[in-house]
């Protein structure tokens, strides 16, 4: 079985979703702190605190869990807020469930990174795989720690976790929370209800972003992929798209002739700017096969489409 542990968080509702549908729903196990959202509603649910270790075994044991996709984190503003909090939550979730994978509670892991473990001087165009790090908020230097951690007990436990460095993920299905990329998620849900859209970032920011049907598909195939297949043990680079709040606005504006934006940056600002413009991942098509399927256009159509 399989369980997913912040399964009402943006993407765990749609990963939970696919997963379901392809192994079955009694055999996806959603778990998270909340109650289940609409989409999770039909299938096995547990109230889950990912930091009680021992309610995690319990789950674990109950189910006879073999592969666990970790998606609990604070994101990028709401861990400004909370440094501390959102250290402990991040990190210690984390190397909790790779004791338990190192003492054979489950087989394969995912824990999901970010570009964010990107920082002022690394290079902000095609950033490559291997590169300068050295983030400047506390969710990207967490980030980084735990790919950090999640390479070491590969190499001294042979631990099976695998992850991909995110960019920024949109979908209609589900809201973000305290990214600095949710931006581009509100922007459709303001189009759609023909409200403007005042932007948190400037509109020449450029960041990398991907549809979520991209983002659940390459961490569906990651954890398929062959073990042998998998040279990249802390992170893999993934990319789909690139763009600024001028250019997403442009796009909208091409199904909505009179939606107004405005842009008025806060301190989400300086950690976008801290960030990459474009990724290169090159390693992830060469290793496991990733390709992205949406571009901005593609994306936009389908989300205005669906909202
Ligand atoms: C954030 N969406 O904004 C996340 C993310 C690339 C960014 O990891 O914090």
């Amino acid at each position: 079985h399989i369980l997913v542990i912040g399964a009402c968080g943006q993407l765990g509702a749609e990963l939970t979703v696919q997963l379901r549908q392809i192994y079955g729903t009694e055999n996806v196990i959603a778990a998270d702190k909340r109650e289940p959202v609409a989409a999770l509603q039909d299938g096995i649910f547990e109230v889950l605190d990912v930091m009680d270790i021992n309610r995690v075994k319990e789950v674990l044991k109950k189910y006879q869990i073999t592969e666990v996709y970790h998606l609990v984190a604070l994101l990028s503003a709401t861990a400004e807020a909370s440094p501390r909090f959102a250290w402990e939550l991040n990190m210690n979730s984390l190397v909790n469930l790779l004791d338990l994978a190192k003492e054979g509670h489950f087989k394969r892991l995912y824990w999901p990174s970010s570009i964010a473990v990107f920082g002022p001087n690394t290079p902000k165009v095609n950033t490559p795989q291997q590169t300068f790090m050295d983030p400047n908020t506390i969710y990207g230097i967490s980030k980084l720690a735990g790919e950090r951690w999640c390479d070491y007990y590969f190499e001294k436990h042979h631990v099976d976790v695998r992850s991909l460095r995110y960019p920024g993920l949109i979908g209609y299905k589900s809201l973000p929370g305290g990214g600095t990329t949710d931006y581009a998620v509100d922007i459709y849900h303001k189009a759609k209800a023909m409200q403007d859209f005042s932007c948190f970032l400037k509109e020449n920011t450029r960041l990398p972003m991907m549809y979520m049907d991209d983002a659940v598909r390459a961490t569906i195939d990651i954890m398929n992929a062959p073990a042998e297949q998998i040279t990249i043990r802390s992170s893999y680079n993934i990319s789909a798209m690139s763009f600024t709040p001028k250019e997403i606005y442009e796009e909208i504006k091409k199904h909505y002739p009179d939606f107004k934006i405005s842009y008025a940056p806060d301190f989400r600002q300086g950690i976008a700017e801290s960030w990459s413009e474009s990724i290169d991942d090159s390693t992830a098509q060469r290793d496991w096969g990733w390709e992205p399927e949406f571009d901005l256009p593609k994306m936009t159509e389908v989300i205005l489409e669906n909202l």
